[in-house]
């Protein structure tokens, strides 16, 4: 046990501040670092005490793990708390901070090692009894035979780069004459990006849910769960929109989910805060994929649903302390739904869009939460991932967490950059979405970038009609007349209309 009493945050943005929040909740000073890009950032301003580690690109910053480790050193910092990205899913950093005599605020490196590879992950989950997709159980070497196990398996089947994520080097193999040419393109890709030509097949599920669960371990080998999420509303493998519980599973899947869940984390000796994916199938099979070794974005679905902090609870861990929250403690209550507040344009292909906040205006009131980086004045970096910010709406059902989260888009304004969020009020108004009967090919099936612009060109025409019909009011009943009525009824068009336009 080794009390933390000063926190480095590794991280920028929104996650930055989040964890710099609970941090100080505990009474734990923190330290941020900055790339020269964000010295005017709120993290920076948000900290006890900040250190510039180097120029806007993260290879240069916030990549420098050399860096961060002296920026420790010099200000007798306890521990790193590493975020999302960057260096949080990097064995190799989480070792070299243990050797400088601090604490990684993450799992073991071991553990991240073991699931950085998929095929290793599989391996490891393979003690336990748990569902995996058909496939290959080691990287493919012979051809011949790959192809021999794919007909066995059944085309259409998948190329994964073992070392892959987010979609990297994943190839869909529809059938045996195409397979050569897959294969050639899904090694070429993991080499160039992982280093590492490795891959193998599985049976593809053409149109799963993805679930995914929450875990918790310490140090002391209890694990717990912590229920899942749905992440389907998904583009190119960036997840949209997220929610906790899913609706697509009954409760007994879930406990079945939640154990298996806790097996994977056992399999490598987990601790801290991790996340275990799940495809679903339309059977309403599950089958385990990987595990994320991290805190992850859409975190706060979990803890509006479960009143835990995982940043505390990571806190804790780190510092050694056994889990005080038991399985039979936890439970769902209500609904919460994440949506992503990027810099682009959903109107024109989701083209990532820079430029300068020049209106900022959040929204609020019981059931939100919003997690940013960013405030009124900023311009939005090209550098970095340009998610501005984490709208999450927490209601006692599912309808209610649509019905806030509605309102809440249209209380958000935003000027100077295209966001996401009409496609988010395009994705709550929808009727499969409603429904719940969707999975990861939602955005593809069911949105074309047309269908944005002739929501706004309708709030135009409806903001012109308005117009028009008060200039004929006026004209045919003077200026004396009820004007504060009118008014009334304007603002709240005129708003949600010029703010689109
Ligand atoms: C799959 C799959 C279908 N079948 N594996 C995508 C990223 C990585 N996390 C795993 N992924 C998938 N693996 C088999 N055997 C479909 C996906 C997939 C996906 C998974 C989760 C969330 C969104 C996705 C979007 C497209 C494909």
């Amino acid at each position: 046990m080794r009390s933390i009493k000063k926190i480095l945050v590794a991280n920028r943005g929104e996650i930055a501040l989040r964890i710099m929040r609970t941090a100080r909740e505990m009474n734990i000073a923190t330290v941020a670092v900055f790339s020269e890009a964000d010295r005017k950032s709120p993290h920076v301003r948000y900290a006890d005490e900040a250190v510039c580690i180097g120029p806007a690109p993260s290879s240069e910053s916030y990549l420098r793990g050399d860096k961060i480790i002296q920026v420790c050193k010099d200000l007798n910092v306890d521990a790193i708390h590493p975020g999302y990205g960057f260096l949080s899913e990097n064995a190799g950093f989480a070792k070299m901070v243990q050797e400088a005599g601090l604490i990684f605020i993450g799992p073991s490196p071991e553990a991240i090692e073991i699931m950085g590879s998929k095929l290793a992950a599989k391996q490891a989950a393979g003690q336990y009894n748990i569902p995996m997709v058909p496939g290959t159980e080691t990287a493919i070497t012979d051809r011949t035979e790959a192809k021999t196990r794919a007909r066995e398996i059944g085309y259409p089947i998948l190329i994964k780069a073992s070392a892959g994520g987010g979609g990297k080097g994943m190839r869909v193999v529809n059938n045996e004459a195409d397979f050569d040419e897959q294969m050639d393109r899904a090694v070429s890709e993991a080499q160039t990006s992982f280093g590492d030509g490795s891959v193998f097949i599985e049976k593809y599920i053409t149109s799963p849910k993805h679930i995914e669960i929450q875990v918790l371990g310490d140090q002391h080998g209890n694990i717990i769960h912590l229920f899942e999420r749905e992440c389907s509303i998904q583009r190119r493998h960036q997840k949209v929109i997220e929610e906790a519980p899913s609706i697509s599973i009954s409760n007994e899947v879930r406990v079945e989910m939640g154990r298996c869940a806790i097996d994977v984390a056992r399999s490598c000796g987990y601790y801290g805060a991790g996340t275990v994916e799940f495809i679903l199938d339309e059977q309403g099979n599950f089958y385990f994929l990987e595990m994320n070794t991290r805190l992850q974005v859409e975190h706060p679905v979990t803890e509006q649903i479960t009143g835990v902090d995982l940043v505390k609870q990571m806190i804790f861990i780190a510092e050694g302390k056994p889990l005080t929250l038991k399985q039979t403690d936890l439970s769902i209550k209500g609904h919460a739904i994440e949506v992503r507040v990027y810099a682009e344009d959903a109107a024109n292909h989701f083209l990532p869009d820079v430029g300068t906040l020049h209106t900022y205006v959040k929204p609020a009131g019981n059931g939100v939460r919003v997690d940013d980086g960013f405030e009124l004045g900023m311009d939005i970096p090209i550098y970095y991932d340009p998610m501005i910010a984490k709208l999450i709406t927490y209601g006692a059902d599912r309808n209610e967490a649509i019905q806030k989260m509605i309102r809440a888009i249209d209380e958000y304004q935003i000027s100077g950059v295209q966001t996401t969020l009409p496609f988010c009020k395009f994705v709550m108004k929808h009727p499969v979405f409603v429904s719940g009967n969707f999975d990861t090919n939602f955005v593809s099936n069911h949105f074309q970038p047309g269908m944005l612009v002739g929501e706004i060109r309708e709030d135009a025409s409806k903001l012109a009609a308005i117009i028009t019909a008060q200039l004929m009011q006026k004209a045919d009943s003077g200026a004396e007349k009820s004007a504060g009525l009118e008014n009334k009824k304007a603002p709240g068009w005129k708003r949600r209309s010029l703010r689109n336009l």
